[in-house]
């Protein structure tokens, strides 16, 4: 099965995915850390989008697509991904649906995570992230999961781009480039969507059900 999860950023995509791959055979592919990975290693395609990251604007169509074909194609994820801030355009959209009929896959759950502009921001500025298991966690709305996290504190890092500036910037880039995409899949009977303003739990509870059906 492979499952698309959608929302604007701080929804809780990467929250929610992490939780939803401890219990079903799937593999998390988030397009934001495959860029932040490139940035990590300092590749030609790092040099090219740090800055573009950093300022809050999305990474060109062409970018993103290649990274994901990789992806996609490799034998060892067939059906088995779940698309963690991808597709963000439209053209992202097409692709993607052109790439996996090109390899005999199809999408078969896209989940919408709802989420009110006010939360996200506290959401993403209190982002903190492990950068050695990678676990995404708040310190504003949940201080208790920092402190007894057990990796080594200094692992804990803020993301560059998660200030309010950026903030700004990254909302509408959403609202203009995101939202047709959210058009395009609405009616289609696996697009379901969900309340994201609630406790993790309580969303993971009703994602996991809507994918054990
Ligand atoms: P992403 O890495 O995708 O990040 P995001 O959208 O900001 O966050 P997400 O929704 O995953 O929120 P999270 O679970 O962490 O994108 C970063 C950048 O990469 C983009 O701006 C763009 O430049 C580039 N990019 C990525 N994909 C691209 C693409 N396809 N095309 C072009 N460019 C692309 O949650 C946020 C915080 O809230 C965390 O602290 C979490 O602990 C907390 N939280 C989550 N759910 C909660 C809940 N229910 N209650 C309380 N707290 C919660």
């Amino acid at each position: 099965m492979n499952v698309i999860i959608l929302g604007s950023p701080g929804s809780g995509k990467g929250t929610q995915s992490q939780n939803i791959i401890k219990n079903f055979q799937l593999l998390q592919v988030s397009t934001g850390d495959l860029l932040r990975n490139e940035i990590k290693e300092k590749s030609e395609i790092g040099k090219k989008i740090e800055k573009i990251i950093d300022q809050g604007d999305l990474v060109s169509d062409e970018i993103v697509n290649k990274l994901l074909k990789n992806v996609i194609t490799n034998d060892k994820n067939r059906n088995k991904i779940i698309f963690d801030g991808y597709p963000r355009t439209f053209n992202q959209a097409k692709t993607l649906e052109i790439m996996l009929n090109e390899d005999n896959q199809s999408i078969n759950f896209i989940l919408y995570l709802n989420v009110s502009r006010e939360i996200i921001e506290k959401r993403i500025l209190g982002r903190i992230i492990c950068e050695k298991c990678n676990r995404t966690m708040n310190e504003y709305l949940n201080k208790e999961e920092v402190d007894r996290h057990g990796c080594e504190k200094k692992y804990l890092v803020k993301r560059k781009d998660d200030n309010e500036e950026t903030i700004i910037t990254r909302y509408e880039e959403y609202i203009k480039k995101t939202k047709p995409v959210l058009d395009f899949y609405s009616s289609r009977s696996y697009f379901h969507q969900i309340d994201g303003n609630g406790k993790i739990q309580v969303i993971t509870d009703k994602i996991e059900q809507i994918l054990r059906v």
